[in-house]
């Protein structure tokens, strides 16, 4: 490739969805690794676990109980950070300008915020992933988030619909039970006001979608793919800041899971049980990732550049122990990594 050199020496990398930028020090990973390669023993989990929250006809830490659930089963969080009855309330304070107590612009600003809060259980069975389960029940996972985002979104008030997971520990998930989250709220939280700038100013500029664009191009490279089917495609974005960060997006435009055919779900329900099996196998261990769809938000604007994909972020960097901390540069600077984009790709092909 004509960009090896530059590729090889330090350099940063733009990141076109949000604007910000990454380090990277190719010539890092040639420094000797002497510290210990760890492999964990595989968990040993039950089907079904009398004492977890999630499975079917337990009781949850509230004294609800669950039903005996026999597929992917939706409740409202019962710990919800947000709630869908916050009365509407501003504060803008000013700066203080002078010994007169005479005020300047507006400093601080609060607003309350609407929202709603579900948790997905992904299977009855405590013991699977979704890397385990089989293709007809990812598929079901499919088609529950395609009726959770449409049923969400329907809410005037509402204008994100953000479905994620966090898988592990290590990652703050609370339980092993295969389960996701939903956070419905008034406002576009951070990540998704800037992909939605972005990819907006480059529908204006340039009247194409900046995600087809990216995908036609990696498609051409195939050095930063992963897994692909005929629908879906799982690749280490140029930008990646995690080690083995991925995005996942459908060949065809898209705004939101809603918009996908039969076909485009069954595609997303086979990439992620690729995707997430590739990752097992990489450290040999149940691999901890926060992943998320970034959809179309539901403020009833077309917003027709807007590109629905997956972010996948592990934190593992060498052994299912040795994790990259994002600390000192990266909380102060910006993210920097060593091993490139195109070298993790690699790996997550071989395995
Ligand atoms: P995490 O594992 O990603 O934390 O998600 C679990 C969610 O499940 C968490 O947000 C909720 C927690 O509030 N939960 C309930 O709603 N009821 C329970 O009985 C346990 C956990
Ligand atoms: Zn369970």
């Amino acid at each position: 490739m004509s960009h090896l050199n530059l590729f090889s020496s330090p350099h940063r990398r733009l990141n076109p969805l949000t604007g910000e930028w990454v380090l990277v020090s190719p010539h890092r990973t040639q420094r000797p690794w002497l510290g210990q390669v760890e492999t964990l023993p595989p968990a040993e989990l039950p089907a079904y676990d009398p004492a977890c929250y999630l499975c079917p006809g337990n009781t949850r830490a509230n004294g609800v109980q669950n039903p005996v659930y026999t597929e992917t089963f939706v409740f409202e969080n019962d710990f919800a950070a947000l709630l869908p009855d916050t009365p509407s309330e501003r504060v803008s304070i000013r700066a203080l300008t002078g010994v007169d107590g005479a005020t300047g612009p507006t400093l601080l600003h609060a607003e309350t915020e609407r929202g709603l809060c579900r948790v997905v259980c992904f299977s009855p069975r405590h013991d699977l992933t979704l890397a385990q389960m089989t293709q007809a029940e990812v598929r079901r996972v499919v088609e529950v988030w395609v009726e959770q985002y449409q049923e969400l979104g329907a809410i005037d008030w509402v204008q994100s619909v953000l479905i994620f997971e966090n898988r592990g520990a290590m990652m703050g998930a609370s339980n092993p039970h295969p389960h996701g989250q939903i956070w419905a709220n008034e406002q576009l939280p951070n990540e998704m006001r800037k992909e939605l700038s972005t990819q907006t100013d480059y529908w204006r500029e340039h009247n194409r979608c900046l995600l087809c664009d990216y995908l036609a191009l990696e498609l051409v490279e195939g050095e930063r793919i992963v897994a692909a089917n005929e629908t879906w495609v799982a690749l280490v974005p140029f930008w990646a800041v995690w080690p083995f960060e991925t995005l996942v997006l459908p060949r065809a435009h898209a705004g939101a899971m809603s918009d996908l055919t039969d076909a485009g779900r069954d595609g997303l329900a086979a990439i992620l049980r690729e995707l997430t099996a590739r990752y097992d196998r990489l450290f040999n261990v149940v691999f901890p990732y926060s992943m998320g769809f970034h959809q179309r938000p539901t403020d009833g604007l077309p917003h027709d550049g807007w590109h629905l994909h997956a972010h996948f972020y592990p934190p593992l960097l060498r052994s299912a122990t040795v994790r990259k901390f994002m600390v000192g540069y990266e909380m102060l600077g910006q993210p920097q990594r060593d091993l490139t984009p195109e070298q993790a790709a690699a790996r997550l092909r071989a395995v």
